[in-house]
């Protein structure tokens, strides 16, 4: 009777280790869950706010640039901000600009993050097989940037190029980047116009 209790007895001990070991393991596995848990939010949240902040310079970037051209002789605009140097003066920043603080895509031909564009048409080819260089051009395609579009004035939109008469000017400022999750982009389409 004594051997069979004693038998009992080892057969609870058993047991409790048993489920001790069971709650354990449960306890540890609960803690690596709420630890991955509380470290994939930390990362999100990290992202987020590194998500922000280059929105926020991209936003800037874009804000500077437009006041920029705001503040540049309106007809000189186009010769100055076009992605063409054939028409340059002694101060072209052209096309690309940098914003600082923020890594330019893999794929950006130049490394700058910043762009300019202008709704400017290449033409074909002259005669002697030589390539004229590009002009403001009224029937650019481009619904978001209002193109086409008489941009000079007389009432048609022709192929003509306007280089030198226009009294609107019709402009995307964009901003590129590598970000903290992706490559992104921030733009803003708008129509300058000279100051009165
Ligand atoms: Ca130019
Ligand atoms: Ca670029
Ligand atoms: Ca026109």
């Amino acid at each position: 009777m004594r051997a069979h209790s004693l038998i009992r007895a080892g057969r609870r001990r058993r047991s409790e280790t048993g489920t001790s070991a069971v709650e354990v393991l449960m306890a540890i596995s609960t803690f690596a869950i709420a630890f991955l848990t509380l470290a994939a939010m930390t990362a999100t949240a990290r992202s987020q706010t590194q998500m922000n902040s280059e929105r926020r310079i991209a936003l800037q970037a874009v804000q500077s640039q437009l006041e920029t051209l705001k503040n540049t002789t309106f007809e000189a605009i186009f010769a100055m901000f076009d992605d063409s140097t054939h028409n340059d003066g002694p101060v072209a920043p052209g096309a690309n600009f940098d914003v600082v603080g923020l890594t330019p895509i893999d794929s950006d031909p130049d490394g700058q993050c910043g762009l300019i564009t202008l709704p400017t048409r290449l033409p074909p080819l002259d005669g002697e097989g030589n390539q004229p260089p590009p002009y403001l051009w009224e029937g650019y395609v481009d619904t978001r940037l209002g193109m086409p579009a008489d941009l000079d004035g007389d009432g048609v939109v022709d192929d003509d190029p306007k280089d030198d008469g226009y009294l609107h000017l019709p402009v995307r400022v964009e901003v590129r980047w590598n970000g903290a999750v992706g490559d992104q982009r921030l733009h803003v389409a708008t129509w300058l116009t000279p100051r009165r």
